[in-house]
């Protein structure tokens, strides 16, 4: 009756991949980014190993419902002596943007200083080519867009706020992937559902309304933290533009797998892949502890976006 308000879908067998599903011991894996490659659906898989450290694993599949894993890590915690210490407890939470030929992998790097942004390239999904650390500490969850704006690259990411409001979604622009600036706020937490910080989810989709983002939402509750998501729509021309967002989350923990594991009640997407007919798969990590997919049409996901709409 009210599906309207809820776009998304579950897949019905989901969770689609477990910690059974890989192929070496580990402890979970979530958070994955996708794209397609070649024909296939890709999945660039957050893996937690079992001393509590992440890395990244490829998944590949055709049906975009069945996934093989590969049989080793793809990309690990750079050793390189410049930015090692940075990476050292971890790789997380990947998106990827193609521009062009290239595949724009946007990752946390973990550390003893805490958490950057880290930006790599790859051509083949074999060769990983380390871009830079973009950001200095206290900033994650960044999305490249899929093409440069007035000639320069522009990412969104969450530096993390002070006091009670930890963090907003900001915008920021770059010649190189190497140097940022020009950085704005464009979506703080208000009181609600996502009261206590924001951060984008998948990285801006191509529609006739606006750049198109999964972003999430946290309130945090006597019972713990709760991770919702909200969709957001930023002008073509003027990303800076906020469009609309939904007013109301759209996707929530509800099935036992979103509510149960190493942290209850998240779901927490970093992939949306486009398909002809009109829907979209929606990849994302469900309690910190296995993968699921849901489905939508984007017509539906953008009929959400109605706060901020003249
Ligand atoms: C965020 C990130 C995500 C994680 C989420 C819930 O801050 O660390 O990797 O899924 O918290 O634990």
């Amino acid at each position: 009756m009210f599906e309207h308000l809820y776009p998304f879908e579950r897949y019905p067998s989901n969770p689609i991949l477990n910690r059974e599903d890989i192929p070496y011991p580990c402890n979970t894996v979530f958070n994955a980014a996708a794209c397609t490659f070649q024909d296939r659906y890709v999945l660039i898989l957050r893996v937690e190993d079992r001393a509590g450290h992440s890395h990244l694993t490829l998944a590949y599949s055709d049906d975009g419902y069945e996934f093989s894993i590969e049989s080793s890590p793809w990309v690990t915690s750079s050793s390189d002596p410049y930015y090692e210490v940075y990476e050292r407890y971890g790789i997380e939470d990947p998106r990827v943007t193609r521009i062009g030929d290239d595949y724009y992998i946007v990752y946390t790097a973990f550390g003893p200083y805490g958490p950057r942004v880290g930006i790599g390239r790859t051509r083949d999904f074999v060769h990983f080519e380390m871009i830079s650390l973009a950001t200095e500490v206290d900033n994650k969850d960044a999305v490249l867009f899929p093409e440069k704006i007035n000639e320069q690259y522009v990412m969104l990411d969450r530096p993390a706020g002070m006091g009670q409001r930890e963090g907003s979604i900001w915008i920021t622009y770059s010649p190189d992937l190497v140097y940022w600036g020009r950085a704005r706020a464009i979506l703080a937490p208000e009181p609600g559902w996502g009261s206590s910080k924001l951060g984008i989810s998948t990285p801006p989709l191509k529609t006739e309304q606006g750049w198109l983002s999964l972003y999430h939402g946290v309130r945090d509750t006597a019972a713990g933290r709760l991770y919702r998501i909200g969709a957001l729509l930023l002008d073509l021309e003027d990303p800076e533009k906020v469009l609309g967002y939904t007013p109301h989350f759209i996707f929530g923990p509800k099935e036992y797998y979103e509510r149960t594991g190493d942290v209850p009640n998240v779901v927490f997407p970093c992939g949306l892949i486009p398909e002809d007919d009109g829907t979209v798969k929606m990849y994302y990590g469900a309690a910190d502890t296995c993968i699921g997919l849901a489905e939508a049409r984007l017509e539906d996901i953008i009929a959400c976006c109605s706060t901020n709409m003249t």
